[in-house]
């Protein structure tokens, strides 16, 4: 893509509503642009951030087994008085009717319509497990939306929801998520905690948020100082079966963290100083609430003895659209934002110093042709503007590798590819830069091959 030509509104200013760093940067990068309190437009580039973490969100809910179905924003009412939940859910909830005067909702979760599906859908216990999730926008009206993206009314939220037929065939499927949800934060280079916690309006007894750590976080978190050690990066399983996702789950919680809501201050006393009081942003939660939902809209199968069984279920919730924000708050410094290689909008910023000059102008249009052929993603700064305006720019977007071509470099046969979290700066003949970014993994990678860390 050519900055010349693509939609990117900087803002020079720091913007006065915004009061954390990744709603500044993301305003100033023009990632979105506010429509009304807590409900905001994605522009080209946030739009491309937000695709790749749902992209990867989706990637690991498929590799855990999960399906992927797509299920609408706008709700009938009577679902959820058939749950209880509707006059439970109080202001939160957008109630809207439509032209027949019936009442509808735009869904701020779909416990309710997942039940509705599956019990019309599945009769026997031999139809079961199934695991089930989509990517879809949410509504909830927050009393107070703040920091972006981050508390937001209108909030894009990809949640799974599982079915089975007794609670040890529930625990696995919990089990599942808990691990995909490591695997997942992994690979956008996050450390993601998971806590012990509250279960709210969702209900059940058992709850994990995953929480990374920031200071602008929302929630207020106890934690044991080994998780603050762990290597995230290194995690993977080594099979799926139901013995070693215990094992692994079992070796995670073992650990004391936990939000505030549910902290136990005895408990924790017992590990002395080890324990930290921190604050964390919340980027996903899970649910066990067994028949909470199936038993009051008559989510039932025939078990094996021909036994009415009430389906034993659980939820799990990741903050799609949250995770831009929490990923600027855990990559940026004072120039702007550093994009972790998996989520990153494009991979390579290409900075032509001198557009004025046919040289420079040749050379960066060759090789932004070439990189493109090659398959990488490119912002190609092709304007005639100040060399300082460009850096700033590039600074400013994070994009992971920045190559910079101007006269001086051409003129000994070489390009200067800076990285852009390291600030290190190499200068490279133009095959060999074009060979070190389009190398599709610059890096050994791990036995797995599949993970992806920042940059
Ligand atoms: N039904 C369950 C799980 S599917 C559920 O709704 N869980 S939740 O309430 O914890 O939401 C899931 C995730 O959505 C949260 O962990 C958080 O990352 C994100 N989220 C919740 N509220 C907001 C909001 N107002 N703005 C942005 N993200 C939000």
């Amino acid at each position: 893509m050519r900055l010349s030509e693509y939609f990117l509104p900087l803002l020079r200013e720091n913007p006065s509503e915004a009061q954390i760093v990744s709603h500044r940067l993301m305003l100033r990068a023009g990632m979105i642009r506010q429509s009304s309190a807590g409900i905001y437009s994605w522009l080209p580039l946030g739009l491309r951030v937000l695709k790749n973490v749902e992209r990867i969100v989706r990637e690991e809910q498929d590799r855990a087994g999960a399906q992927e179905i797509l299920m609408p924003t706008i709700q009938p009412a009577e679902l959820w008085r058939e749950s209880g939940r509707y006059d439970d859910y109080g202001k939160e909830m957008l109630r809207i009717r439509d032209r027949h005067d019936r009442e509808m909702l735009y869904g701020p979760t779909n416990e309710e319509q997942i039940t509705e599906i599956v019990r019309a859908s599945i009769q026997s216990y031999r139809d079961l497990p199934k695991l089930l999730y989509h990517i879809q926008w949410k509504f909830r009206d927050e009393v107070r939306p703040r920091f972006g993206v981050m508390r937001g009314r209108e909030f894009l939220m990809k949640d799974a929801y599982s079915f089975d037929l007794d609670a040890a065939g529930a625990r696995h499927s919990y089990n599942k998520m808990f691990v995909a949800y490591l695997r997942t934060f992994a690979r956008m280079g996050l450390k993601a905690i998971p806590m012990r916690a509250d279960t709210g309006p969702i209900g059940g007894d058992l709850s994990h948020e995953f929480i990374i750590l920031a200071d602008t976080g929302e929630s207020d978190v106890h934690v044991h100082t080994d998780f603050l050690e762990t290597d995230w990066q290194g995690f993977d399983i080594a099979s799926w079966e139901a013995p070693a996702l215990q094992q692994v789950v079992d070796h995670y919680t073992a650990i004391y963290a936990a939000t505030d809501d549910v902290h136990d201050p005895q408990t924790a006393a017992k590990y002395g100083n080890k324990i930290v009081s921190r604050r964390g942003i919340e980027v996903g939660q899970v649910f066990y609430f067994g028949d909470k939902y199936s038993r009051p809209m008559g989510a039932v199968v025939a078990g094996p003895d021909g036994e009415s069984v009430a389906l034993e279920m659980g939820s799990y919730g990741i903050g799609v659209s949250r995770l831009v924000g929490a990923l600027i708050e855990a990559n940026h410094d004072a120039a702007g934002i550093i994009w972790p290689k998996s989520v990153a909008p494009f991979r390579v910023g290409l900075i032509n110093l001198r557009a004025a000059d046919a040289r420079c102008r040749t050379a960066a249009d060759e090789l932004y042709g070439k990189l493109r052929n090659a398959g990488v993603e490119v912002l190609y700064d092709d304007r005639d503007e100040s060399p300082g305006a460009k850096f700033a720019t590039m600074d400013l977007i994070g994009l992971p590798k920045q190559i910079v071509i101007g006269p001086r470099g051409l003129a000994a046969g070489t390009v200067e590819v800076k990285n852009r979290r390291s600030g290190e700066r190499q200068d490279l003949g133009i095959d060999a830069a074009l060979a070190h970014l389009a190398a599709p993994h610059p890096l050994p990678l791990p036995a797995s091959g599949e993970r992806e860390g920042p940059a």
